[in-house]
C-alpha cells in the first residue's frame, strides 16, 4: 500500500511541467482587512484566485496602519491597497524599518481628501478653494458644532489629520470622526432631501462618484515633506497645512518572504494590477447593492475572467 501511495506520488510529479517544480507552501496566505468596501471586497477577489490557484487563504481584520508593522513581520503576507494619502506615510516608516516591499502600483489614480456633493457649491460658490469653503463656514454649523462649520472626517486609524490642518489654516471648523465608512454615507444621504450643505471626507476610486457628483475641496497643494517638516507648506511653523496628493499612487506591498514561500502566488500578486472603475465597481457592489464581500468578489471575478485569468499563468 505505501509503495503504490509512493509510485503514485512520484508519477505525479513527473507529470508536473518543470516550471512547477518551487511549489507555494500549504500554509494559508494571510491577507489583512481594513474598513473601506474596495479593499474589502479587492482582498477577497485575489483571495479567491489565490484558492483558484491551489493555495489556502486565510482573512484577518486588521487595522488599517499598524497592518504595515503586521507585514514587516510575516503575519499577514501582503496588503492590497496602500493609498498614498492616508497610508504612505506608515507604509514608508515600514520600508525603512525592512521586511516588506512595493510590489508596484495599480492602474489607478487616487485622491482622498474634503469633499462635497455639488448642491454644497450652489450654496457657496466660491468652492472648490478652501478660503471659499472658510468663508461658508457658517454653512456648516450645527448644535454640535456651535459657532464653527462641521466637518466630517474619516474613521480615525485612517490618520487624516483634519484638525491639524484646521489649525495650521486658522479654519473656522470642528472636525469630527465618523465611527464607520458608512456614517460618510448616511451624513450625504441625509443632506440630500433638503439640499443642506455638508462637507466630508470622501475618496475616489469609490462608488460615490456614481451617486452624487461633487468635488474635492483644493487646499494648498500637497508638497512631499509637508507632514514632517513644518517648513513645508503655507504656515512655516505647523505640519499638515498641505490637501492629500491630488494625483496620489495606489500600491501594493507584500512581506520579503511572501515571494520564497509562496512563489506562484506572488507571481501573480506581481501582475495583479486594477483600475479606477474596477476599484469603484467593487465598492459599489457593497455598498449599493448590499451584497456580502465574498459574493461581491466572485461576481466580480465571474465579469472580468478575461482580467485575472491573465495574472495567473
Ligand atoms: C483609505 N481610504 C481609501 C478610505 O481613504
Amino acid at each position: 500500500m505505501k509503495k503504490l501511495t509512493l509510485t503514485l506520488a512520484a508519477t505525479a510529479m513527473m507529470a508536473m511541467p518543470l516550471a512547477a517544480t518551487a511549489k507555494d507552501s500549504s500554509d494559508p496566505i494571510v491577507i489583512p482587512i481594513h474598513n473601506w468596501s474596495s479593499q474589502i471586497v479587492m482582498s477577497h477577489a485575489v483571495g479567491q484566485i489565490f484558492e483558484s490557484m491551489g493555495n489556502a487563504v486565510e482573512f484577518v481584520t486588521t487595522d488599517s496602519q499598524a497592518v504595515y508593522e503586521s507585514v514587516r513581520m510575516g503575519d499577514v503576507a501582503l496588503e492590497l491597497e496602500v493609498w498614498e494619502g492616508a497610508f504612505g506615510a506608515s507604509f514608508r516608516a515600514a520600508l525603512e524599518k525592512g521586511g516588506l516591499h512595493d510590489v508596484g502600483d495599480h492602474n489607478a489614480v487616487t485622491r482622498e481628501d474634503w469633499w462635497y456633493p455639488m448642491w454644497t457649491k450652489d450654496a457657496c460658490p466660491g468652492l472648490p478653494s478652501w478660503e471659499a469653503l472658510n468663508a461658508c463656514a457658517d454653512l456648516f454649523k450645527t448644535a454640535e458644532t456651535g459657532d464653527k462649520g462641521r466637518y466630517l472626517d474619516g474613521p480615525v486609524d485612517w490618520l487624516k489629520h483634519g484638525k491639524e490642518r484646521v489649525d495650521a489654516l486658522g479654519m473656522d471648523f470642528v472636525v469630527v470622526n465618523a465611527g464607520s465608512a458608512a456614517a460618510l454615507w448616511a451624513e450625504i444621504g441625509a443632506a440630500e432631501k433638503d439640499k443642506r450643505p455638508v462637507v466630508v471626507f470622501n475618496w475616489t476610486p469609490n462608488f460615490a462618484e456614481a451617486v452624487w457628483p461633487g468635488e474635492f475641496v483644493e487646499f494648498p497643494e500637497w508638497v512631499d515633506g509637508c507632514d514632517k517638516d513644518p517648513s513645508v507648506g503655507p504656515n512655516p511653523n505647523a505640519l499638515y497645512d498641505c490637501g492629500n496628493p491630488a494625483k496620489g499612487y495606489l500600491k501594493k506591498a507584500a512581506w520579503d518572504g511572501m515571494k520564497d514561500k509562496w512563489p506562484g502566488a506572488y507571481a501573480t500578486l506581481e501582475k495583479i494590477s486594477f483600475t479606477n472603475p474596477q476599484i469603484a465597481e467593487m465598492a459599489k457592489f457593497v455598498d449599493i447593492d448590499e451584497m456580502e464581500p465574498e459574493e461581491a468578489a466572485a461576481e466580480w471575478l465571474a465579469n472580468n475572467e478575461s482580467v485575472w485569468k491573465a495574472w495567473t499563468n
